[in-house]
This record gives structure tokens, C-alpha cells and sequence, in this order.
């Protein structure tokens, strides 16, 4: 297979318009498009039904992408793929993205189970990086979900990958994810440790943080005993 080093989008759109699959590929990209808005807007729908019963809304923002042209090319090329719609398809679980940040580690758990236990949706796989963070200290909860689209001519399922993290959580990612790209760094060990270290304390803050408001409904719940 031949390997490109795609400089730009309008480099993706040549090669595919070479192969015949740029309609096909703008078509897809649409369905994973839908398929994000579709899952947002259930996240919405729970946040706005969860906001009436407690004093807070179990996220606080939303983030969603589309995984670019250049980084499925070379997703599916590092897998050994070509660059088809039929192999992004098949393979890729994250085209679309969508991430979630909420305000306590329970929130995570608790969103997470409303939205698998919604019959149009199909838990494809789960991984907990909150019950077992990566090596470096990466937490967040992942699930790979499959949601019908209702097109014009035919209902398609499609998987969206979703992200849960504490407000900590995508501090520390965020910024991780930022020095990662950074070239040349004199000792990589050791800025390993640190920001490992980073991780634990911030998970040690999130459970504080959790134990707070624990804390509080349940003063609030004996209040209302009363
Ligand atoms: P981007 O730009 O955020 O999309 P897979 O996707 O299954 O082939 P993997 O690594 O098994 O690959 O998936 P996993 O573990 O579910 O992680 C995928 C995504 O989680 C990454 O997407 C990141 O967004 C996030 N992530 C995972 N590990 C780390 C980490 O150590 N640090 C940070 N900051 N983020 C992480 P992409 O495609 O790498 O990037």
C-alpha cells in the first residue's frame, strides 16, 4: 500500500476522489455527524431532567468532534488499511467523539448508566480508566456506543466513542495531551514521574471534592426529615 504524507485536507480530498470514495467518504462523515448529534442531544436531555431533581447539573459542558480526514488516513494505515469508507467503517470506533465533563467522579458513573440503559442504544465496549488508569495516570471512563440514524431512505447504525471525565480529569489530560507533542525533552523519565504524580493528586482531590457533596446532601436530606 502506498504511504502519503498528507500535507492538508485538500490533499485527503484528491487521494480520495482518485480512488472514486469522496462522496462516499463526505456521505459517511455526515452519518457520523448525525449520529454525534443524536447522542448530544440525549446528554442534554438527561442533563436537563437531572437539573429538576438536585440543586446541580450533572455536567458541565460538552465537547464533540469529527476525527479528521488526515488522522483517520493515517489511523487506518497505521493498522494497515486503506483509506476506504468500508475500512473506516468496519474499524474505526472514533470518528465520532463526543466528551463529557462532569463536575464529580459520581456524576461519571451515573450518566454512563442512564445512557446504556436507553433501548435505542448498544454498549460496544467499555473501558474504565477511572477503576484503572492508564500507566501514566490517565482517567476517564470510555464507551464505544452504536445509535440508529434515521436517513431519508434507510435507519443505520453507527458507534460514537464517548469520553466521561471529572473537571480535574480533563485538566491533567488536556495538558498532558498538549506536552506529549513536545520534541527533544531532556528527561523524559522524569517528567513521566511528575506527571504521574499530578494524576494522583488530582484523583485525591476529585474524591475529596466527591466526599463534600456527599457530605452536604446528606446534611440537606436530614434537613428535610425534619
Ligand atoms: P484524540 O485526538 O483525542 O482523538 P483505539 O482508539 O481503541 O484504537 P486506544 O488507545 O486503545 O485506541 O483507545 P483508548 O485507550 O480508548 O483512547 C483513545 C482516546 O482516549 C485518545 O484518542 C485520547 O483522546 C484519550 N486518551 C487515551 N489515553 C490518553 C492519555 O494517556 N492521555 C491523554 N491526554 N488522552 C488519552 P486519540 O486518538 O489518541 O486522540
Amino acid at each position: 500500500m502506498e504511504i502519503h504524507n498528507f500535507a492538508n485536507i485538500k490533499d485527503v480530498e484528491a487521494e480520495l476522489e482518485k480512488n472514486g470514495h469522496l462522496e462516499a467518504f463526505s456521505e459517511l462523515m455526515v452519518h457520523y455527524e448525525c449520529a454525534m448529534l443524536e447522542v448530544k442531544t440525549k446528554l442534554d436531555v438527561l442533563n436537563t431532567e437531572l437539573s429538576l431533581h438536585s440543586d446541580h447539573n450533572p455536567f458541565e459542558s460538552i465537547k464533540s468532534r469529527l476525527k479528521k480526514p488526515i488522522s483517520i488516513y493515517e489511523k487506518l494505515n497505521r493498522l494497515g488499511l486503506e483509506f476506504t469508507p468500508e475500512n473506516i467503517e468496519k474499524t474505526l470506533n472514533d470518528v465520532a467523539g463526543i466528551r463529557v465533563i462532569c463536575s464529580f467522579p459520581n456524576d461519571i458513573y451515573y450518566l454512563a448508566e442512564c445512557i446504556a440503559k436507553q433501548d435505542d442504544i448498544k454498549i460496544i465496549q467499555k473501558k474504565d480508566y477511572i477503576s484503572n488508569p492508564k500507566p501514566n495516570g490517565y482517567r476517564s471512563l470510555h464507551l464505544i456506543v452504536e445509535i440508529p440514524i434515521f436517513l431519508m431512505q434507510e435507519k443505520k447504525n453507527m458507534r460514537v466513542e464517548l469520553q466521561f471525565r471529572t473537571i480535574a480529569m480533563d485538566f491533567w489530560a488536556t495538558l498532558e495531551h498538549k506536552m506529549k507533542y513536545k520534541k527533544n525533552i531532556k528527561n523524559p523519565e522524569s517528567i513521566q514521574d511528575e506527571l504521574y504524580y499530578c494524576a494522583e493528586l488530582i484523583s485525591q482531590l476529585d474524591g475529596r471534592m466527591q466526599q463534600i457533596r456527599t457530605k452536604i446532601e446528606k446534611e440537606d436530606e436530614e434537613e428535610e426529615c425534619e
